[in-house]
């Protein structure tokens, strides 16, 4: 089922139209509320009336993560905070979370655009949807909950974690589609085999898999684990949460909720826009949020787009399945995690020496985030009771900085590898 059919299937001249209307409002919103992007537009000497139609964007500043963290945390909203209703949070790249506030038509704009994506990936008002994202700050529990009540079918807001109960629950409940991140997927297929389950003898037909990146291979893996369609669903806070894009069943590209998030490519290195179909990094310009819209935000993801039409009959333009990132971002069981982070959390323990390696691998299907921190000569003790509260020190103050464990080891000073140039702080051995 297309669930607006008319915005779904326009024709391109007509999505130009709608976006053009939208962007051009959305700049003189942003020009005469955020004085931080004003002064960029000046600099340059944009005024909103030089925004005519979609194809002057690029004509604009770019906006970037730090931005949102050097307005922390309410300075790029474009509302009075009376007007939002609810916050959400993701992580920035140093200690200061990404804060984003939506207003109540935000809300409903989100929860349409969700609805849009789970009746791409195939649901209907009949399905049982067990949402296994977090609910909380970050935007995936509750992004799905809505987009699923909003579709009329069947929400199991469990939330992450207690991966038993989950596989209780779709027996008993005869959940038909899970959402959660792919890893937890493939998490869920191994300790069901260990309690005996046949996935088979479940309801479970369809999965709505995002939140970090995974390939064709991994899509399979989950496909034959668990006998059902993985769907693969994109998103960020900045924008708005999960439903930026979604795959339609027949998985070829994701396609972008476009008359709410104008899509962009841009080369990294030079910040031109790339050729046609070409692959660079993914910029998107909200154009009909009131919280906190944003003008042609770097979202740092790798990918391309692809204007033609698709055989499910959307025109909606598609995005590939993202390639990687163009920054050091990682996200570990979906949580996004930047070493600078991991970096000033070690310069506020004063015996740990800021060299450090992070490591990242894979145990079975879950994410395992180990760390590597010399110790300063002074501090290190041949009292294993001693090196073990620092070990623990450490360990709980990037838990409770982060939101995600990692397993802390202490090294003698001098033992991580020193480099003339660029420092390689992260080795990553996840096969995706
Ligand atoms: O991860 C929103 C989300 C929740 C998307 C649930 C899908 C499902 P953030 O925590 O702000 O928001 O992280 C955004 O996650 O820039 C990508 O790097 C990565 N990401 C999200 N979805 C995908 C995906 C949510 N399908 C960052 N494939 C983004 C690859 C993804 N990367």
């Amino acid at each position: 089922m297309i669930w607006n059919e008319k915005i779904e299937c326009a024709s391109r001249d007509e999505m130009a139209a709608i976006q053009s209307i939208r962007l051009e409002r959305t700049v003189r919103r942003i020009y005469h509320n955020i004085p931080s992007y004003r002064a960029k537009m000046q600099e340059i000497g944009i005024m909103p009336g030089d925004i005519k139609s979609v194809e002057d964007i690029s004509k604009l500043p770019f906006t970037n993560k730090s931005d949102l963290r050097d307005n922390y945390p309410f300075g790029m909203f474009t509302v009075p905070m009376s007007e939002i209703v609810r916050l959400h949070a993701s992580s920035g790249t140093t200690g200061k979370p990404t804060v984003v506030g939506y207003t109540r038509n935000d809300l409903q704009m989100w929860s349409e655009v969700v609805t849009r994506a789970l009746c791409m990936a195939g649901v209907h008002k009949n399905d049982i949807v067990q949402v296994a994202y977090g609910y909380g700050l970050f935007t995936g529990g509750l992004g799905l909950h809505y987009g699923t009540e909003n579709l009329g079918a069947t929400v199991i807001p469990i939330s992450g974690g207690n991966t038993k109960k989950q596989i209780q629950l779709m027996q008993d409940f005869g959940t038909s589609v899970i959402a959660c991140t792919p890893s937890y997927a493939l998490y869920l297929a191994e300790v069901m085999k260990e309690m005996g389950i046949a996935p088979g003898s479940l309801k479970l037909r369809i999965g709505i898999f995002g939140a970090e990146p995974w390939t064709e291979n991994m899509r399979r893996e989950i496909e034959a684990k668990l006998k059902i369609k993985a769907i693969d669903i994109y998103g960020l806070s900045e924008v708005v949460g999960p439903g930026v894009s979604c795959e339609c069943s027949h998985q070829t590209g994701m396609h972008i909720s476009e008359d709410h998030f104008l899509p962009e490519i841009i080369n990294p290195e030079t910040l031109e826009p790339v050729k046609n179909g070409e692959t660079g990094e993914l910029v998107f310009s909200t154009i009909t949020k009131e919280g906190i819209p944003i003008l042609r935000y770097r979202t740092r993801d790798l990918t391309r787009l692809i204007y033609d039409k698709c055989d499910c009959g959307r025109t909606l333009v598609r995005m590939e399945k993202c390639k990687g990132r163009s920054d050091d971002m990682l996200i570990i069981r979906g949580v996004n995690v930047f070493p600078s982070q991991i970096e000033s959390v070690l310069l506020e323990i004063s015996e740990t020496e800021p060299h450090y390696l992070l490591m990242v691998e894979r145990d079975g299907s879950l994410d395992v985030l180990k760390l590597m921190v010399e110790v300063q000569e002074q501090f290190f003790s041949d009292e294993i009771r001693e090196l073990e509260a620092l070990r623990k020190k450490i360990t709980n103050a990037i838990q409770s900085t982060l939101g995600v464990s990692a397993e802390v080891r202490l090294v003698e000073p001098k033992t991580i590898e020193r480099t003339a140039g660029k420092a390689k702080r992260v080795i990553d051995n996840r096969k995706y």
